[in-house]
């Protein structure tokens, strides 16, 4: 179970990178809703991989940090770059999913409970993101497009935060 959670350390911190690096290329696009959206992303994710750091902690396993593999600078769309959001969601929704399947096998009650928030967190962000690409593609490639994708997001993102507030 521990080697498991340490590689769930990985896929998180790879997931806050990864965002990270889109963040700034949004950025640099002059995307400034997606950036937005994007760091925030980043966070969350970051926060995530602490949360497991925390509860290795408490059951007293070693979490260890992880080396994390070059991510990437550039991306060809907004739509490309949220479909490799999605992809990378789907790759850690099925990761959770078998840290589950471990935590049953060896009768891990503790860890069980403490995996049930990443599965409902998994299916809000496939969702999530599973939204926004249908939002994109009702948006379509005309020339104004970029600048409505980007306004789309922002409104997405205030949405999120709004949301996060809330359950505070
Ligand atoms: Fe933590 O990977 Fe999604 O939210």
């Amino acid at each position: 179970m521990t080697a498991a959670l340490n590689q769930q350390i990985g896929l998180e911190a790879k997931a806050s990178f990864l965002y990270l690096s889109m963040a700034a290329w949004c950025d640099a696009e002059g995307l400034e809703g997606c950036a937005r959206f994007m760091h925030r992303q980043s966070d969350e994710e970051r926060a995530h991989m602490l949360r497991i750091y925390e509860y290795m902690s408490e059951v007293d396993a070693h979490a260890l940090t992880p080396l994390i593999e070059q991510v990437p600078h550039s991306f060809e769309s907004p739509q490309k770059m949220f479909e490799s959001v999605y992809q990378h969601e789907q790759k850690v929704t099925k990761s959770i999913h078998h840290l589950m399947e471990i935590a049953k096998s060896e009768n891990d009650f503790s860890t069980d409970n403490f995996l049930q928030w990443y599965i409902a967190e998994q299916r809000e962000e496939e969702s999530l993101m599973r939204s926004i690409l249908d939002k994109i593609k009702l948006i379509g490639s005309s020339p104004m497009s970029l600048y409505y994708i980007d306004k789309e997001i922002d409104t997405i993102n205030l949405a999120e935060i709004k949301k996060e507030e809330s359950s505070e």
